[in-house]
């Protein structure tokens, strides 16, 4: 690390003092793109200004529950950084929200969307609400008050947002048609992730899971392996969790447990992923329920900070799609015991950097958040093309536009690898490919 750079760092950390998310997040980034920082990038303080979010909106979120109590949460808009595109990110509704989470996750927005090669800044949002328990009624309630606030920050030239944890297809719903109804203003590319009947992109619904699934087939091709035959276990059974295992299949790979929060179901026969959906998609209920259809599968309960036991779990390929720092170096240390081969980030920031640097150091393949799950927001990048347009593409059209990214995306961290003699470390390779978009476009703008 240069000097610069370790100024740089020692302000962030004491700055941020109580935001230990973010300071990992810039950590991890500002440690690999050493190489490519010149004397330039220090005049024109390029480093200073990529760690400050360019504007954070906080706002009061008050809503009435079905029992007639008002509640009070609170929303975020974190608005890291506009050089490439209009602001875009997801927004996540957990009781675990707050500042340092929400920009950990605009920051690493910035150089995952870079890497897409599309035109989109980097953003995050959400609120510290819990949609656990909540009826439809409150949901909607809650929603509805969520983007009385946010309509005044958004727009399809300006920030887009879409879902992340606990915001799927029935938020983006509702808060699109509160900011129709406020805005007067049919603008269908405020939002993506939308539903297929009002402006929705086909393949959106699949594209983080299916794009980390291109990803890892890149990666291990490079590495001379393939999908075929191959166990997976994945952490989460989500949104990015459910299509990266229904692609994983696809891939002639046997995906043999899923997770939730509580603990996972182990069905060494392959998942019944039709089920999982079922219960997690259609009834949202623990995944505990898998049992009741398939009682030979076993159960695991998590115990309260020891390794979630989705990864105690013998497997060739595991993917952490569910939370940050799902993965620290004990995890790390019984992945390496099981012989695991790869590890696909489907999760953002889901591995300690204590742990991506033993699990390099072992050999494990490690697919970087920021470029293997970056066919999410690529594809929302598509949907908002579509909505310009006015027009809309089959669901083959999209798969095949974010395969080709996804390809695009290996390829650009494989070629970085070799450039700067990074053997497997994808992680640091990621970093360098994503920043030099944003470096060039921040200098090119001049001191903004
Ligand atoms: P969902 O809300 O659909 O699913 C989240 C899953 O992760 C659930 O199984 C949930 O279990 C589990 N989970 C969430 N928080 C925790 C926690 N604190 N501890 C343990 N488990 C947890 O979200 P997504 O599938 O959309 O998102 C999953 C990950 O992928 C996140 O890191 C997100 O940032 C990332 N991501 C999402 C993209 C997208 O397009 N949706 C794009 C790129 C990345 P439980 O029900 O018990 O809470
Ligand atoms: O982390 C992410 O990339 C997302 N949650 C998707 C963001 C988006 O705008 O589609």
């Amino acid at each position: 690390m240069n000097n610069y750079i370790e100024k740089v760092l020692e302000e962030v950390c004491s700055k941020n003092a109580n935001e230990p998310e973010f300071v990992q997040a810039v950590k991890e980034v500002i440690k690999s793109i050493a190489p490519v920082i010149t004397k330039d990038h220090e005049k024109m303080a390029l480093l200073e200004r990529m760690v400050e979010p360019e504007r954070i909106i906080t706002f009061r979120v008050p809503w009435i529950d079905d029992k007639g109590n008002v509640q009070v949460n609170r929303g975020y808009r974190v608005q890291f950084n506009g050089a490439i595109g209009p602001f875009k990110g997801g927004l996540r509704f957990h009781p675990s929200v707050n500042q340092s989470i929400m920009k950990f996750l605009a920051f690493e927005q910035t150089f995952k969307n870079s890497l897409t090669g599309l035109p989109i800044g980097g953003g995050k949002g959400g609120s510290d609400f819990d949609p656990k328990g909540k009826s439809d009624n409150e949901i909607m309630h809650f929603c509805q008050s969520f983007m009385n606030e946010l309509q005044r920050h958004i727009g399809h030239d300006l920030d887009v947002p879409a879902g992340d944890i606990g915001v799927g297809a029935r938020e983006v719903g509702y808060l699109f048609g509160q900011y129709r109804r406020i805005k007067n203003v049919y603008e269908a590319g405020v939002l993506t992730g939308k539903g297929l009947d009002y402006g929705g992109s086909l393949a959106r619904k699949e594209a983080t899971g299916f794009g980390l699934i291109y990803f890892m087939r890149e990666m291990l091709k490079a590495n001379n392996m393939t999908l075929e035959g191959k166990t997976v276990t994945i952490s989460g059974s989500g949104n990015v969790a459910i299509y990266a295992a229904q692609k994983a299949f696809e891939q002639g790979a046997k995906v043999v447990a899923m997770s939730d929060s509580n603990g996972c179901i182990y069905d060494e026969n392959g998942i019944d992923l039709n089920e999982i959906k079922r219960i997690k998609e259609v009834e949202r209920l623990r995944i505990k329920e898998y049992q009741a259809k398939y009682p030979s599968a076993k159960y695991l309960e998590n115990i309260k900070g020891e390794t979630p036991k989705v990864y105690t779990i013998k497997a060739d390929v595991v993917l952490p799609c569910a939370t940050q720092n799902d993965i620290n170096i004990e995890t790390a240390k019984i992945l390496v015991q099981n012989g695991t081969i790869a590890v696909g980030e489907g999760a953002n920031m889901p591995t300690t950097i204590e742990a991506i640097d033993y699990l390099i150091e072992n050999n494990v393949l490690l697919a970087p958040a920021k470029a293997a799950n970056a066919g999410g927001v690529a594809t929302s990048a598509l949907e908002m093309s579509q909505n310009s347009m006015r027009y809309s593409w089959s669901f083959e059209e999209v798969d095949s536009k974010l395969n080709q990214i996804m390809t695009n995306i290996f390829a650009a961290c494989y070629n970085t690898s070799q450039e700067f003699n990074l053997g497997i470390n994808y992680v640091a390779a990621a970093n360098i490919a994503g920043f030099k978009k944003v470096a060039n476009a921040m200098m090119a703008q001049g001191v903004i």
